[in-house]
């Protein structure tokens, strides 16, 4: 980095240095610490379109865009005009409002399987209370998951894998108790065989909870038919099978994963971008089965702030917005455009990557061999990443801090932009092949 750089980027490092002090790692969310990448988080004092500027001046092509919420692109002059008139509304009312059931609709029009929805404040609130419904609905207790997806902070959820294909869980975090652990079984990502196992060991899964298009170990697409298989021997068992769509929901078409597969799961969770930016998520089901949710039924979960209507608001506009088809033929073309462009660029460097696309999220991972599953990406070269991922920063490129995340791109990544981010990658790559690879 140019002494110039050094000196502006101080800016960052002493609010980081301040935040050490204050905040857990300095940041409210781990991944955002840049442990994965070595270096100095970039503090953020503003965003607009596909940009961010940091709090020394520096502007980044964006393309974590707050982790998917920002297909618009940040700062939609829509989104930000809805919201300055929904703020002189008031800010939360703790009382239902039409905004949700404007919501509810929105949703239930576009994700084929959702007939009724109830909103939450984040991802993590969706998936723990899907699990509950699942669990509370079939009264079994055994959750399968599978390794690399990740699905919020839920104790549920943050289990490893025990040894061997089909054995219970052990805690993946200090403070999860390994009685509740052993409760989830965690299995490889597009392994039928192992899914097969799983149900021939364990009579009693509640339920199976899946990213379909995996982001969290970077992006993993399924397998053809293993969605398929997934559907298939839930169905058989009456296990039901949830869809985290989390990120993939309103991302890979209106309707999320389970349009672009045509696969029908039992339970749908979101979040991100239904919300604008604004903190939401929401898990939804057919109405049999969501009637099953308190106060309806007496399956428990509730939220100060479910349903905010500033949430609604800014998620309104955004979701009506990705009514109109074609956004999505031009975010493929544009995904398309983009991995083309890093894949051709680590072929003339000479750089073993593989890269992972489905539409607008991908993930180029620095290793020579494809990436199916956690064992596969977890192979990838981390350290060249981090070196990769600093050469992009430095070039006004602003990447997933981690091999193991999916990157996004907006509809205000234009074609310039994108080029540019190639051309960017083609300086790195050809830096990272003279130096030391
Ligand atoms: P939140 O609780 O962070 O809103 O959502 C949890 C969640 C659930 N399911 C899926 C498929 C997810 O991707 C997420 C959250 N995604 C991460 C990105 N890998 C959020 C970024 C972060 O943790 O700061």
């Amino acid at each position: 980095m140019s002494s110039k750089q050094s000196e502006v980027a101080s800016l960052s490092e002493k609010l980081f240095a301040r935040a050490v002090e204050l905040i857990p790692g300095g940041v409210n969310s781990p991944v955002r610490a840049f442990r994965g990448v070595g270096g100095t988080p970039r503090f953020i004092r503003s965003a607009k379109g596909a940009t961010m500027t940091d709090v020394d001046g520096h502007t980044y092509i964006d393309y974590v865009g707050s982790w998917g919420p920002m297909i618009l692109g940040h700062a939609d002059e829509e989104v930000i005009e809805a919201l300055r008139e929904a703020l002189a509304q008031g800010t939360s009312y703790g009382a239902p409002t039409q905004l949700e059931v404007e919501m509810a609709e929105e949703i239930v029009d576009a994700v084929p399987s959702i007939e009724m929805v109830r909103m939450v404040n984040s991802g993590t609130e969706a998936t723990m209370s899907a699990i509950r419904l699942a669990r509370g609905l079939t009264g079994r207790t055994k959750l399968l998951k599978f390794e690399g997806c990740y699905h919020g902070h839920g104790d549920s959820f943050l289990v490893k894998a025990g040894s061997g294909v089909a054995t219970l869980g052990l805690p993946d975090s200090p403070g999860v108790p390994a009685s509740l652990a052993q409760d989830t079984l965690t299995i490889p990502y597009n392994d039928s065989l192992a899914l097969e196992e799983a149900f021939a060991e364990h009579r009693d899964i509640a339920a199976v909870i899946i990213e379909p298009v995996v982001g969290n170990m970077g992006c993993v697409p399924p397998r053809e038919n293993f969605l398929l298989d997934v559907r298939e021997i839930t169905r058989k068992t009456s296990a039901l099978l949830i869809f985290d769509e989390v990120m993939t929901g309103s991302r890979l078409s209106r309707g999320g994963a389970q349009q672009l597969y045509n696969i029908t799961p039992d339970i749908t969770t979101l979040g991100k971008i239904i919300g604008g930016g604004l903190p939401v998520g929401a898990y939804g089901a057919s109405r049999d089965i969501m009637n099953h949710i308190a106060p309806a039924g007496t399956i428990y979960q509730a939220g100060t702030l479910s349903g905010n209507p500033l949430a609604m608001t800014a998620g309104l506009v955004t979701l009506r917005r990705l009514r109109d088809a074609s956004i999505y033929e031009r975010l493929e073309r544009a995904g398309q455009r983009l991995c083309d462009g890093l894949s051709a660029a680590a072929r003339e460097a000479g750089i073993a990557t593989v890269t992972n696309r489905v539409g607008s999220m991908w993930t180029t991972f620095f290793t020579g061999e494809p990436v199916t599953d956690w064992t596969s990406s977890s192979k990838s070269d981390r350290d060249l990443f981090g070196r990769f991922f600093h050469l992009m920063l430095e070039q006004g490129v602003y990447l997933a801090p981690s091999q193991f995340e999916a990157g996004f791109i907006s509809t205000a990544h234009t074609d310039e932009l994108l080029d540019r981010t190639i051309e960017a990658a083609r300086t790195a790559l050809s830096q990272l092949k003279k130096h030391d690879v």
